[in-house]
């Protein structure tokens, strides 16, 4: 098989949740630039044409819809949708999020409860409702959008490393429930990725940005172009025989003690 086709997703329809910008923007941009048609959604009319103007700007004749992922019935309904516009989803990847840093002794529950809802319950959710066409069609693929907080923790944000942490282990028994199917469900967990959601953390001054930049031997924050390559590798026959991996993309930061003051 020449090397180029391990990598061509070419008559793949590819869901990508959340992906009006960011990290779901940019990974439904790369898995399109390798053949994929992509679908999105995403929480609002106002985000979904955003997304739809973004991606026309660069070339790409992408499908776009509203609905909560959180919501299953409307998710249900998301894919049938999918299915009569483009056809059975072939490869998801479940990039909806949010995060609310929040001490958790000031955290109420109801926004724990909130994060772990659009963090880990919704990639069950959408997880499952792809999954019956995947086996109908002889397999799919899978990609959860992790975290550094899959594996490490730090101050105020319990509900998402809880999420997050929960997440890498439902992409392990997605991947051990259905790999008999030739489905395949493998994580992304990127490190700190310059994007809206960690603009907060960046603004000029802030400690954390110095600190980050320290934590990782790359010495720089990450953009969502870094993302693009792992996406296409796991959303394509080349990890054919991947299951249950979570991808690090994070510049080196899990592997570093860190630099010395
Ligand atoms: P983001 O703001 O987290 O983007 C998430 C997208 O999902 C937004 O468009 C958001 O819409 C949408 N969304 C939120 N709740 C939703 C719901 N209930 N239904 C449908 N869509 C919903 O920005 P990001 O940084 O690109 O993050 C994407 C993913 O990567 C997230 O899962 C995040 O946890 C993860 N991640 C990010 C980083 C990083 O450094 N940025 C690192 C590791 C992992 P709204 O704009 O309305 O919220
Ligand atoms: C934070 C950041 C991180 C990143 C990402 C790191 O507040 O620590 O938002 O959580 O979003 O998840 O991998």
């Amino acid at each position: 098989m020449p090397a180029s086709s391990l990598y061509d997703l070419t008559g793949r329809i590819a869901l990508i949740t959340g992906g009006s910008y960011g990290i779901g923007y940019a990974i439904a941009s790369a898995l399109a630039a390798h053949g994929a048609r992509v679908a999105f959604n995403d929480i609002s009319r106002e985000l979904v044409d955003k997304g739809l103007a973004a991606y026309r700007e660069a070339g790409i004749d992408a499908l776009g819809y509203v609905c909560d992922v959180t919501d299953e019935s409307a998710v249900r309904g998301l894919v049938s949708q999918i299915e009569r516009d483009a056809g059975t989803i072939g490869v998801l990847v479940n990039n909806a999020g949010i995060i609310k840093r929040v001490p958790m002794i000031e955290m109420e529950a109801s926004d724990f409860r909130k994060v772990i809802d659009v963090d880990l319950t919704a990639p069950f959710i959408v997880a499952k409702a792809v999954l019956p066409g995947m086996i109908a069609s002889g397999g799919g693929k899978i990609i959860n959008i992790c975290s550094m907080m899959s594996e490490l923790g730090r101050e105020t944000v319990s509900a998402y490393a809880a999420a997050k942490g929960g997440l890498k282990m439902l992409t392990r028994n997605i991947a051990s429930e259905y790999g008999q199917y030739n489905i395949q469900c493998n994580g992304i967990g990127p490190g700190y990725i310059e994007t809206p959601q960690t603009a907060p953390l960046r603004e000029p001054g802030h400690p954390f940005n110095r600190f980050i930049i320290s934590k990782t031997p790359a010495a720089r924050w990450g953009t969502t172009d870094d993302l693009a390559g792992p996406a296409v590798f796991l959303a394509s026959r080349a990890s054919d025989f991947v299951n249950g991996h979570i991808l690090y993309v994070d510049g080196g930061i899990l592997a570093y003690i860190g630099k010395q003051p």
